[in-house]
């Protein structure tokens, strides 16, 4: 396993500092190891004490976890003060593996965290050491001295933050030009004449707690992995925004990033995947489910508990089909699969949160008959769905899930009569695979007795 050390503060509101390096090593598969230089009492309004760690009781340490563990990259955060800061200096003047800095200022309830009077001791003792150094846009103004008010100021910043001997400089853009709906991040490595910038959509958070955090010790972790820097950069960036979008409300303040809502997204999927895949093969154990199959196939998909978008939607590669009285699947399932049936289930899952599941069978009278009499049946009519939304591919079904649960909620099945070159449907909603495979069963049973 691959190890970090972290240097840095901790946070006793858990978001930011120690507390969040550690889950996102953890979170990215890192043994992280942790000498904390501050102690700040803190929560998710403002900081209201901080306490620095006595600087030879650092020192001891930094010393005592060197000598004994190896880390594959060190990533520094809060310093505080000058004698933590010379200490630091002085221990990993000679260290021959890559120093991540994140050149922590001021809390994001604006705290400060460096103090004012140690401002150049940082610059001058700590840049030098960084392989790469993360400032937000603020941080990269003081650290630079510059102004930023466009690109060009900002790739001037950047230069100047080397030219203090930081070897490359990524610039979190999040704050930069507020009124714009894309954020953006800038990777300078100056040496190399090296340039990439991410944009992102703008989320509706307005400021997070620990995204910095959890960013810089991404990044430290991606390199420890082995990945260039440009490389960490780009997939830090994708695991903060995942950070950003599963971010908790875990006080009255900001919201905090949820760095291990990958590893929880991450075993949900497994989860998902295998259920579905098991249930597709009962399903093709169940007798004359062929004669339930339109013409235009079956899907039969299972989601993730909140499920955002298709790919959080599992579905059956290439459909499951007849062919005479028999049912062929490939059974292999997939994230991102069905575009239909997948599109009703998020609708549905938007109105219903513990529907996850879904399939479609064809519509005959008689199959309709037996759906009414079992379940909780609406449909829609695309008589009355609008010219323009009826021309955009794959956004009918949306529409018209919709316009079923608005009309009646808590909704089993909805189903449609089709229209010129749109075969008719049912869709059945069930919380689970296993729910659709018993509905499917009770369908079935009265079914066969014609
Ligand atoms: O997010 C920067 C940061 C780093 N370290 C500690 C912090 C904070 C922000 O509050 O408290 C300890």
């Amino acid at each position: 396993m691959k190890k970090a050390l972290s240097i840095a503060g901790s946070d006793s509101s858990a978001g930011a500092g120690i507390q969040a390096d550690l889950k996102t090593f953890s979170a990215l598969g890192i043994y992280g190891a942790t000498v904390i230089t501050t102690l700040t009492a803190q929560n998710t309004k403002t900081v209201s004490d901080i306490f620095v760690v006595p600087p030879k009781f650092f020192e001891n340490q930094l010393r005592t976890t060197l000598t004994d563990i190896k880390p594959d990259v060190i990533k520094i955060g809060v310093l505080y003060d000058r004698s933590i800061i010379q200490i630091v200096k002085d221990e990993l003047a000679n260290c021959e593996k890559p120093i991540i800095v994140d050149p922590v200022l001021y809390s994001g309830t604006g705290i400060r965290l460096l103090d004012e009077s140690s401002f150049e001791a940082f610059k001058q003792n700590i840049l030098p050491l960084a392989n790469v150094i993360t400032p937000n846009l603020k941080e990269a103004e003081l650290l630079s001295n510059t102004r930023v008010k466009s690109t060009n100021d900002l790739s001037k910043a950047a230069r100047y933050i080397c030219d203090l001997g930081a070897e490359i400089v990524i610039i979190k853009g999040g704050h930069y030009n507020r009124m714009n709906n894309e954020v953006s991040d800038f990777y300078y490595n100056f040496s190399r004449a090296d340039y990439h910038k991410i944009s992102n959509p703008r989320l509706p958070v307005t400021e997070t707690h620990g995204t910095g955090c959890n960013f810089s010790s991404a990044i430290a972790s991606y390199i420890a992995m082995g990945c260039e820097p440009k490389r960490a950069f780009i997939l830090s960036n994708s695991y903060v925004n995942r950070a950003l979008r599963n971010a908790l409300k875990v006080g009255n303040g900001l919201l905090v990033a949820n760095p291990i809502s990958q590893i929880y997204n991450n075993s949900e999927k497994y989860e998902t995947l295998i259920t579905l895949q098991s249930s597709v093969e009962n399903l093709e154990q169940l007798n004359y489910f062929s004669s339930l199959i339109p013409e235009t196939k079956t899907n039969f998909v299972y989601s993730i508990p909140i499920p955002r978008d298709l790919f959080d939607v599992a579905g059956v590669v290439g459909r499951i089909t007849n062919y005479q009285d028999k049912i062929r699947s490939p059974n292999v399932v997939k994230f991102g699969a069905s575009n239909h049936v997948g599109r009703a289930l998020l609708v549905a899952n938007n109105f219903t949160p513990s529907i996850r599941s879904a399939i479609n069978i064809k519509l005959t009278d008689r199959l309709l008959e037996i759906c009414k009499e079992l379940f909780k049946c609406s449909f829609y009519d695309r008589k009355y769905e609008h010219v323009d939304n009826a021309m955009k591919e794959g956004t009918t079904i949306q529409w018209g899930v919709k316009e079923a649960f608005k009309r009646e909620p808590n909704l089993e099945v909805v189903f449609h009569y089709g229209d010129i070159g749109k075969e008719p449907m049912i869709l059945i909603f069930a919380e689970t695979p296993n729910g659709i495979l018993t509905k499917i069963d009770e369908i079935l049973r009265i079914f066969k007795k014609i």
